[in-house]
């Protein structure tokens, strides 16, 4: 774990952990169980960062337009749009077909930037090594998947997720389904990892 102050432009408030795991490949499970191996291994802060480039804060949810690593990170990170999304069967429209977009594994070719208002999902996240790492969100997460990074997202068996969304500028939402290893921002994404 890694504990920065507010001001610089990674890691997250001190004593903030977020939890994250490999998972194991039985997909014959529910994509919204934790799916952990066995025994269950655990990644630290550090260690994600390390191996996939994304990136983790803590904030205070029920306070979020004036919180302060909200607005530290918006700022250095240069996010100027924001809306919110709810998924839930009653709130989402096209429920069935947009949960199941959002668990095909896909890049973008900008950062992802989710922060959880309410509810709980998982993001999964490739590694270096290509092995899937889920990392749970849950109230007041504020994470960034890295433009060029394959991802998907569940909900977990509570069905629901309330969710702000930031963007540099106008925002591009459009999922790229691997394979896209040609993809600019992939080939930016590999040199920034490490590949
Ligand atoms: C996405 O693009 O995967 C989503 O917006 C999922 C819901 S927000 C956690
Ligand atoms: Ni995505």
């Amino acid at each position: 774990m890694i504990g920065t102050s507010i001001g610089t432009s990674i890691g997250t408030s001190i004593g903030t952990m977020v939890s994250a795991w490999f998972m194991n490949s039985n997909d014959q499970e529910d994509q919204r169980s934790e799916r952990h191996l066995d025994p269950p291994s655990y990644l630290d802060l550090n260690m994600l960062r390390k191996l996939t480039g994304v990136l983790y804060w803590k904030i205070d949810a029920d306070k979020y337009t004036s919180d302060p690593v909200l607005a530290q990170v918006r700022k250095d990170r240069g996010y100027t749009y924001q809306d919110d999304i709810t998924c839930s069967r009653e709130k989402l429209p096209d429920y069935d077909a947009k949960l199941k977009t959002f668990f095909t594994e896909h890049l973008h070719s900008d950062e992802e930037i989710r922060c959880i208002l309410d509810g709980s999902g998982y993001f999964d996240c490739r590694d270096k090594e290509d092995k899937w790492i889920r990392i749970r969100v849950e109230k007041g997460d504020l994470i960034v998947l890295p433009a060029g990074i394959y991802h998907r997202f569940t909900l977990d068996t509570n069905d629901y997720i309330h969710a702000l969304r930031l963007f540099v500028g106008e925002p591009v939402w459009t999922p790229i389904n691997r394979p896209a290893d040609d993809h600019p921002a992939r080939d930016a994404y590999l040199k920034t990892i490490g590949n």
